[in-house]
């Protein structure tokens, strides 16, 4: 069987996921976005209690960054809780319908997994036209103010090369994609991250400037933290972007800023290892983790 507790392959979360949907047609609706750079196939996991209700929509991605594996992790854990747990199905499924993406950058993941040298690589695996070099910052890539700070155009920077242009990438040009055809629906986009603990909201290109709502951003952040906190978790940092350190180019900004999302989060999991949070330590931390999600979604059912 598949442990939830576990790190995975691509190629394993995408069987658990066509089996997931197959057990659970009534729950669970797949979409094929497209491929990534290398080819491998990126799938939306759609669930709903009621797909005709036109219920407000939470968007979950995870894993941009191909070193930080509880990202992915978390993400099916959600799916797992949602549609196993009955529960959690009755309860956190009311009103709200949930769009997962476990995993954003599947190339870059599969090379993490490939060898031990290859643990922290971050971006894309796209071979650039310029340089002998390979990847971008999925995370510097998107289309709102992008480049403006916190990145390098060296596309042999191994942490935050923009990219020759926004949406260069097919994976972000994917997710982006998702935002803008259902933008009308979506109420609450958080990109699932390592590490530090962090709770963040935009604006991320720049400390200087706060969004008019950001009272909004943060109380629903503080919620957020304190479920976790509850439930023996971690709290969060609550702040925005770029007040803990401006970077442009990122997803928060661009589902808050072009999509017109009203919540936009950014969620750094895990706090005391770095990026290589030990699989020994899902069990007790996801469980805790879902406990935020749960009021993040009941504070959109209230409100929307
Ligand atoms: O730098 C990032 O992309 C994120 N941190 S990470 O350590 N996971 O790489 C933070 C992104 C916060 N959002 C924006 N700066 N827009
Ligand atoms: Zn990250």
């Amino acid at each position: 069987g598949f442990n939830i507790y576990e790190y995975h392959s691509f190629a394993a979360i995408q069987e658990y996921i066509e089996t997931m949907a197959s057990k659970h047609p009534e729950l669970i609706k797949l979409q094929t976005l497209g491929s990534s750079y290398q080819g491998r196939k990126m799938k939306l996991v759609k669930i709903s209690q009621n797909p005709h209700a036109g219920n407000p929509i939470i968007f979950i991605d995870a894993g941009i960054h191909a070193r930080e594996w509880v990202a992915p992790a978390m993400a099916l854990y959600l799916i797992h809780r949602l549609v196993m747990d009955p529960e959690a199905r009755k309860r956190d499924l009311r009103g709200v319908d949930w769009y997962v993406l476990p995993v954003v950058n599947p190339d870059g993941y599969e090379f993490t997994r490939s060898s031990k040298a290859n643990r922290l690589w971050r971006k894309t695996r796209s071979k650039s036209p310029i340089s002998n070099c390979y990847g971008v910052d999925g995370n510097r890539n998107y289309g709102y103010q992008w480049a403006v700070s916190g990145v390098s155009n060296n596309p042999c920077d191994m942490e935050t090369y923009a990219g020759n242009k926004p949406f260069s990438e097919p994976e972000t040009q994917m997710v982006r994609d998702v935002m803008l055809s259902n933008a009308d629906r979506i109420k609450l986009y958080v990109s699932l991250h390592a590490y530090g603990q962090y709770l963040v909201y935009p604006w991320g290109y720049t400390a200087e400037l706060l969004p008019k709502q950001w009272r909004k951003l943060d109380s629903l952040a503080r919620k957020v933290s304190l479920a976790v906190q509850n439930s023996g978790g971690q709290p969060f940092k609550v702040m925005s972007a770029g007040q803990w350190y401006p970077a442009a180019g990122g997803s928060d900004d661009f589902a808050f800023g072009a999509a017109h999302v009203p919540y936009s989060y950014t969620m750094e999991l895990t706090d005391g290892y770095e990026f290589v949070f030990p699989e020994n330590r899902l069990r007790n931390t996801l469980p805790q983790l879902y406990e935020g999600f749960r009021a993040f979604a009941s504070e959109i059912r209230n409100e929307f």
